[in-house]
Parts: structure tokens; C-alpha cells; sequence
């Protein structure tokens, strides 16, 4: 491990006033986006989608690193150019998804483990090699009657350590994707119980593999009423929970904060990430890796029509600059 290669990214990853774009939706999810405009899933349709992405007019202005999936990593855009090479050409750190998906956990109804740790020590040195600079695992928390076990939250968070300290081994800089899913009618108060209780295995976790905080950037879900929950709290409530939350388990020395949207409307996303950044005093940068919130007006207005493209791009560096306007506090 080279700290100063893990600093080095983890600071270009972290530059104001930008945030990471997460495009590495794995092939159900890709799938689900498609369908939803209509457009067949296959391999030309991804890397035309994809690859409208990466092309946004002065993309790099507001983003800093680009989470891929693996088949995006090895894919080449129309003109034969790799898109991980493309997006070091414009200055967008490549990053890759390592994990292969969350499954059901055994004898835990409704309840997810990630797996993907067999084989990555070797599969990273090779994202390594081929110019990967970060990698991304997401750890899925579903609260519900009962749930999340304490089973669910200490076996996806031992494993976002271990996949921390491999990626740390390969100099990687490790994304850890806690996500305490919006989904359900629980209260803010319900979230901000899980979102502690997963944060805080976390953080023990990652000392107990002696994950090296400095190269490391954390990828929260904000602590928010569930989606079907009547009375939705306000955008002040979410980001003050959300950051005292933080304050709380996150140590001052981690690299950074993303978050991830997951499922937020585009206003609520940039309205809390804007809030949260109007304090002066954080102790770490706290920015976006948004997913959704970047690119689903954008996929909506593609259409998967050529004569789209320009209009759909336009859409998506609008959300781009919003996002990034958030990230500083001046939306
Ligand atoms: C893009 O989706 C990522 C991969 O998820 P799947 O394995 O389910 O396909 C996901 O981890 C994403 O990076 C984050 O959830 C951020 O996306 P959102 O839409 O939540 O901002």
C-alpha cells in the first residue's frame, strides 16, 4: 500500500466544487432503466447510453471520477477509444464497481448480503494495471418489521472492510456503500437508529482491518424518512440529522463523503446536499456520487433517438452543475 498514491486520488476525487458520477448500474438494474424508456438491453444500446454520458459538453467541470461497471470499464465508445481511457483523456478518474450484487442473505427473510470477495485480490491488481484510480462496494440495509438483524449489518460491514483493505493493498481507493434503503414507511428517526447503529459497525470494522481513513471515501445514504412514511420530514431536518449523524461515527481523517441519492426526487438530493453544505465548520468535504439524481432526466429524454442526444446531454449537465453547486453550498 502506498498512502500517498491513496491520498493523492482520494483528494482528486474529493476536488471542490465536483462530486463522483455513479454510472455503474450492474445489468438488472441497467436493464430496469432501459426498460423504462423503452429501449432494448443490449451491449450497443449500454455503450450508446453510456457513452452519451461521458461525452456531456464540459463534463469534467463538474465531476471528478466516474464509477463504471465492469463491462463499461472494458468497453469502447464508437470511435474504438476505450471509455476508461477516454475519461482519464478529460480528467475524470475511472472507477469500477467490484462487487457482484447483494443476494439474499441465508435465514434472514427480505434481508441482502453483497457478495464478491473470492478472486478480488487478483481482479483488482488488474483494474489496477489497466488504470482504475478507485472501486466502489455497496452494502444494502432494508428496515422493516423486525429488520435490519444485527446478522445483516455485521456481515456487510466486515465485508466492506475486507474489500476496503484489499483495494488499499492494490492502492485502489476503496468507495464504502453503506445504503440504508429509503424504501418503507419507517420515520426519520427509525433511519437515523439504523443508519448509527450501521455506521458505527462500520468504522469499527474498518479499524479492526486497519483501513487507512485518508484513502478512503465514504458513500452514506442520508438519514430520511422512508419513502412511504406520511409525514416526510423537511429538507433542514434531513441534513442536520444527516450531518449529526456523520459527526458522530465518521473520524475527522476520512477522505471524504459522497453520497448516494437512492430514490430522492433530483430536488430533494440537491436541496439537502446544498443545506448540509452551507455549514462552514465539517470536517471532511461532503459531496455527491449520485446515480438517479444526475442521469434520470437525461435517460428520459433520450428516448434511445440520435436526434436526442444533444438535448438529453444538455439535460444531464444541468443536473451535473446542480449537483455540484450543492456540493459548495451555493445552489
Ligand atoms: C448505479 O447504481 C449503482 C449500482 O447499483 P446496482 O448494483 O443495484 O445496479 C449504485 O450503487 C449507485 O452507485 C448508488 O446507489 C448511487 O445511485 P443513486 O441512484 O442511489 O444515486
Amino acid at each position: 500500500m502506498d498512502k500517498n498514491i491513496l491520498v493523492e486520488t482520494a483528494n482528486k476525487m474529493m476536488m471542490r466544487p465536483k462530486g463522483i458520477l455513479a454510472m455503474d448500474e450492474s445489468s438488472p438494474t441497467i436493464a430496469k432503466r432501459l426498460a423504462s424508456i423503452k429501449v432494448d438491453n443490449n451491449e450497443d444500446n449500454r455503450r450508446r447510453y453510456r457513452e452519451l454520458i461521458v461525452t456531456a459538453p464540459n463534463l469534467s467541470d463538474y465531476i471528478s471520477g466516474a464509477i463504471l461497471f465492469e463491462e463499461t470499464f472494458d468497453q469502447k465508445m464508437n470511435d474504438g477509444t476505450l471509455f476508461r481511457d477516454y475519461l482519464a483523456s478529460i480528467g475524470i478518474l475511472p472507477g469500477i464497481k467490484v462487487d457482484k450484487g447483494a443476494k439474499d442473505l441465508s435465514c434472514h427473510p427480505n434481508e441482502k448480503i453483497t457478495e464478491g470477495l473470492d478472486g478480488l485480490r487478483d481482479r483488482l491488481a488488474a483494474y489496477y494495471e489497466n488504470g482504475a484510480k478507485f472501486c466502489k462496494w455497496r452494502a444494502v440495509i432494508t428496515i422493516a418489521n423486525d429488520i435490519p438483524s444485527d446478522a445483516c449489518i455485521e456481515s456487510n460491514m466486515n465485508a466492506l472492510a475486507r474489500y476496503a483493505s484489499l483495494c488499499q493493498e492494490n492502492n485502489l481507493v476503496p468507495i464504502v456503500e453503506p445504503e440504508v434503503l429509503i424504501n418503507g414507511t419507517h420515520s426519520i428517526d427509525e433511519c437515523d437508529k439504523v443508519t448509527r447503529k450501521s455506521l458505527s459497525s462500520l468504522f469499527s470494522h474498518l479499524k479492526m482491518f486497519n483501513v487507512y481513513l485518508p484513502g478512503t471515501v465514504l458513500k452514506p445514504s442520508m438519514v430520511i424518512s422512508g419513502q412511504e412514511n406520511d409525514s416526510r420530514a423537511s429538507y433542514e431536518e434531513v441534513a442536520s440529522k444527516t450531518i449529526a449523524c456523520l459527526r458522530d461515527f465518521v473520524p475527522d481523517d476520512t477522505a471524504g463523503i459522497a453520497f448516494l441519492s437512492g430514490g430522492q426526487t433530483d430536488l430533494e438530493a440537491e436541496s439537502h446536499l446544498n443545506i448540509m453544505n452551507q455549514s462552514s465548520d465539517l470536517p471532511w468535504r461532503v459531496t455527491f456520487s449520485y446515480a438517479r439524481a444526475i442521469q434520470a432526466a437525461a435517460l428520459a429524454a433520450w428516448q434511445g433517438k440520435d436526434e436526442n442526444l444533444e438535448s438529453s446531454q444538455s439535460i444531464l449537465i444541468e443536473r451535473a452543475q446542480r449537483c455540484s453547486n450543492s456540493s459548495v453550498g451555493k445552489l
